[in-house]
């Protein structure tokens, strides 16, 4: 079985880079948002690269960024155009992969493990994703890929900005990095890490379990092995399961539609078995043809049903409307408006 691969994906100077869109002007300048020039009141929320040059970061009193950085500019906080925008961004992200989930305004993880089997390695699926996000929205961001989500976010920030960083060994990658950069280790506890001689993740990794336990309990120990490349950690979806779907990429192009078919069914199948403890009302399906133009079409039932045969009679009337005029790379089936089943209705003859 192939492991999860999770994306993490980050947007540059996010509130600036808003900014930046609607006064192009201010490009290549130290741009501060937050806070005001004249009062020398207030907080910065973020800064462009060029400004971070001097020091100045989130969180910062702007008299102090302003004594660091006396040519910036400040522009106030316009949150409607930022919450537009980050909208565009999710929705961008959200046409790579169903598993997917936003974790605040600019950042969102991807579980990509059938995604990235269309690319030949990990950096190749994260530049791609990079390409989508600045073609859909004008925006550069960071892309941290693991097999664990921690991980993934420690990467993402790794080479800011407009990085891609793709780590396979875990263990090596965090090593030389400061035990603080992994989240819950922070400016609390990071002396107490530091007293006991772990200023690494390596030194982390290091000590032995017994000891971890003994100085930091079940929740070191949750550090340790993270140290140690053994975390697993995915996506979390937190209002329950949203929609149940099945993908699969295809090594060689498939260029008939009776094998369209016969794979849509496969799926349709697979999808089915892991219903079984919902009702649903739409079914999707997803098409990405050999040049990664990808397009779904949908179809909803009047009321929830749970049947293999709701599947398949959808998923004929949706490829009946398709043409497939290239190869195709990818196919998909995924079953949505789900409600999970707690009731005696247990299928659409029951109603
Ligand atoms: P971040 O993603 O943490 O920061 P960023 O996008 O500005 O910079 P980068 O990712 O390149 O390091 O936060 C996203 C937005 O949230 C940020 O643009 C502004 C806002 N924010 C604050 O208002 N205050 C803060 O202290 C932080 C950290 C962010
Ligand atoms: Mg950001």
């Amino acid at each position: 079985m192939t492991n999860q691969v999770i994306a993490h994906v980050d947007i540059d100077c996010f509130f600036a880079a808003c900014e930046l869109k609607i006064k192009p002007e201010l490009k290549g300048k130290p741009v501060i948002v937050g806070g005001d020039k004249q009062s020398r009141r207030g907080v910065v929320c973020t800064a462009t690269y060029e400004a971070r040059k001097f020091g100045v970061h989130s969180a910062m009193p702007i008299s102090r960024a302003l004594s660091l950085c006396p040519d910036a500019i400040c522009i106030p906080t316009t949150h409607e155009l930022y919450k537009q925008e980050s909208q565009k961004v999710m929705s961008a992200l959200s046409s790579i992969t169903e598993q997917f989930q936003q974790v605040s305004i600019d950042e969102a993880y991807l579980d990509i493990t059938e995604f990235v089997q269309q690319f030949d390695s990990w950096e190749r699926a994260g530049l791609f994703i990079q390409k989508l996000i600045e073609k859909r929205t004008g925006y550069t961001c960071s892309v941290g890929i693991s097999e664990s989500r921690k991980v993934a976010k420690i990467a993402s920030d790794f080479q800011k900005p407009a990085g891609v960083t793709a780590v396979h060994n875990m263990k090596e990658f965090l090593a030389p990095l400061s035990v603080k950069k992994i989240p819950g280790i922070g400016k609390k506890s990071l002396p107490y890490y530091h007293k006991l001689e772990i200023e690494t993740i390596g030194d982390l990794a290091n000590k032995s379990k017994f000891f971890i336990l003994d100085h930091f309990g079940m929740h070191g120990y949750a550090m340790w092995q993270l140290a140690n490349g053994k975390d697993s950690s995915g996506i979390e979806y937190s209002e329950g399961r949203k929609s149940i779907s099945k993908e699969s990429t295809f090594e060689y192009d498939i260029t008939s539609k009776t094998d369209v078919v016969k794979y849509i069914y496969e799926l349709a199948k697979k999808v089915y078995e892991n219903s079984k403890t919902f009702l649903f009302k739409t079914v999707s399906i997803k098409v990405r043809y050999n040049d990664f133009k990808t397009i779904t079409r949908s179809f909803s039932f009047s009321v929830s049903t749970n049947t293999y045969d709701a599947i398949v009679t959808a998923c004929k009337k949706l490829l009946s409307e398709l043409d497939f005029p290239k190869g195709v790379r990818l196919l998909g089936v995924k079953l949505d408006n789900l409600t999970e089943i707690n009731c005696k209705q247990m299928s659409l003859s029951d109603f």
